[in-house]
């Protein structure tokens, strides 16, 4: 097969387990702590999680100890492995941390990949894992060593399907490598393969490039690090390529669904002119008009030093966090949307102009939606209009805020040219990256966090555990410092409404408004908005000095500060 040299390179690449794994595993032991409680909602979550509900911490150890006896790491198993959700670096690494672990433990055992995400385990998809398949995996980005899928396992017979697949295979094991909806589904699982007498056991493993799967026991979840770098690399090179043409404002988005933890710590990375933050906005119920104000601001304090370019950073979940564009959303949603069995209203799918369509809304929306979408550049509000998923919600991610706040900064930079408060130029440029960093080969920090994780769901299946997540901590301290472990997922639970019923869920983490990193973008953003003091970070380095090539985000630099 032909491959780049990066690849082969990497092919050779020895990720760096946390000291309590990286020596004999028979040395292994688990220190527990106290039972645990979820995060609210108890007697609700106790009485869902009747088996799993609870259970304590788990941290691994390295030393010889008297204790370990009763443990058998050398046992021959059957381990089963889904990628579920968005593609995220590192997840071949977390498959390879996995096995190893496995055939170290014992040659025989077997690592089935289910195929395809969830699916694959209620249709029993599956590839039984080799050496030659792992090898042509190992430190690359991409989950297509398995493929991954969205299925939500979450009918009866969705349950029972899966129960099936785990007796077919005999396995001892499934891990779920996932968001904070698969890993809501790991525990359930969990829960449903023990009340129903299995013995297969259940591990997650925190992923998403999003970064809104951590708490004071997961601290970031994998792939952010490497898509935050990737992104960082593009948005530099935009930076220095206004500060040389000095004729474009750049307004970039960036992926991250609803959290702008990804925006953040590409501002951090790169200090752009603008960085907007949709908690903050929901926090302070920024209207639209009050953003674009923000924006202008900025862009007229440039002009009058001359500088007629600049670069805007903007979440890719902001409409949903605008008050009077979130309130336009829910009423479209229960306006188009009949029912869940038949998402579109019949009525709506039959008009395909889209003046037939406003008309249509003048009479089904308030007045204020209905305002605000006759507002809206024509293009923008059909994205509004058309782009649903199949439970009739708009697709926030499709719609393109980027160009939406383009056309209204223009519109109030002609007004503010009128009254003789902007006398600048502006030319501009519209971006999204998200794609783009997604698969990227992950970096060192990805690379062995992803690696560990694997490493420890393989421990915590072998100490025959199960409703918990693989959890590696300490992550701004050098890889044999990391404190490897595992968290059991109730305590990460609380109860959300979910499609008109309250449903388990494992706690999004948002951006902190009073978090470290929020704080420290509040004291420089204002400087950033009128100086030009971009950063360019350059591409990820994978092989050099560890403070080129191993450090972790800003983020989380900060937040352990
Ligand atoms: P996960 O939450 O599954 O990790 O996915 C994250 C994400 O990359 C978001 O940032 C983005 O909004 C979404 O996936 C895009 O989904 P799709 O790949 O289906 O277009």
């Amino acid at each position: 097969m032909d491959i780049s040299a990066l690849q082969n390179a990497r092919y050779s690449y020895k990720p760096k387990l946390p000291a309590s794994l990286s020596g004999s595993i028979d040395d292994i032991t688990l220190e527990y702590g106290s039972p645990t409680e979820a995060l609210s909602d108890r007697d609700e979550l106790r009485n869902i999680f009747k088996t799993t509900y609870g259970k304590p911490l788990v941290a691994f150890s390295g030393k010889k100890t008297e204790k370990k006896a009763s443990l058998d790491f050398r046992r021959q198993l059957n381990a089963a492995v889904i990628l579920s959700g968005g593609q995220a670096p590192g997840g071949h690494n977390v498959i390879a941390g996995l096995y190893d672990g496995l055939k170290k433990g014992n040659e025989k055992s077997t690592l089935y990949g289910l195929k395809g995400g969830p699916s694959g385990l209620t249709e029993n998809r599956t590839v039984i894992l080799t050496d030659d398949i792992i090898n042509e995996y190992r430190n690359t980005g991409g989950f297509d060593i398995i493929g991954s899928g969205r299925t939500k396992i979450e009918t009866p017979a969705q349950f029972a399907a899966s129960l099936e697949t785990a007796k077919k295979l005999n396995l001892d094991a499934v891990v779920i490598i996932g968001g904070d909806d698969s890993n809501t589904n790991a525990a359930l699982l969990a829960e449903y393969f023990l009340a129903n007498g299995s013995s297969t056991r259940v591990i997650g493993c925190p992923k998403t490039i999003d970064g809104d799967l951590k708490n004071e026991y997961i601290e970031t979840s994998f792939g952010f690090d490497t898509a935050c770098k990737t992104y960082s690399e593009l948005i530099g090179n935009i930076c220095r390529d206004a500060n040389s043409a000095k004729k474009y404002w750049h307004f970039i988005k960036l992926m991250g669904r609803a959290a702008s933890h990804i925006a953040l710590e590409c501002a951090f990375q790169t200090q752009p002119n603008v960085c907007l933050i949709s908690e903050e906005v929901e926090e302070k119920s920024m209207s639209l008009d009050k953003i674009v104000e923000q924006i202008c601001s900025s862009v007229a304090k440039r002009a009058e030093n001359g500088e007629n370019f600049g670069v805007v950073l903007v979440p890719e979940g902001l409409v949903e966090f605008i008050p009077e564009i979130k309130h336009l959303i829910n009423e479209l949603n229960d306006t188009i949307a009949a029912d869940s069995e038949k998402p579109i209203h019949e009525k709506f799918s039959s008009l395909t102009k889209f003046s037939d369509q406003l008309e249509w809304f003048s009479r089904t929306l308030s007045m204020v939606s209905y305002g605000i979408l006759k507002l809206l550049p024509e293009d923008i509000a059909q994205q509004f209009l058309m782009d649903r998923d199949p439970h009739g919600n708009v697709q926030v991610s499709r719609i393109e805020t980027e160009k939406l706040l383009v056309g209204m900064v223009q519109k109030k930079l002609a007004v503010m040219k009128e009254s003789g408060q902007y006398r600048g130029k502006f030319d501009h440029q519209t971006h999204f990256f998200g794609y783009e960093g997604r698969c990227a080969f992950p970096s060192n920090f990805d690379s062995d966090y992803c690696y560990s994780l694997g490493y420890s769901a393989f421990v915590l299946i072998a100490s025959g555990l199960t409703g918990y997540i693989s959890s590696v901590k300490n992550l701004t301290a050098n890889a044999d410092k990391w404190i490897a472990g595992g968290v059991p997922l109730t305590m990460m639970m609380n109860l959300e409404q979910r499609h008109g019923s309250k449903k388990p869920v494992i706690r999004k983490a948002l951006v902190d408004l009073n978090g470290k990193p929020f704080k420290t973008f509040e004291e420089k953003r204002a400087l950033w908005a009128e100086k030009t003091c971009f950063l360019f970070p350059g591409s990820i380095q994978y092989f050099g000095p560890a403070e080129v090539c191993d450090m972790p985000t800003v983020t989380l630099r900060l937040e352990h500060q």
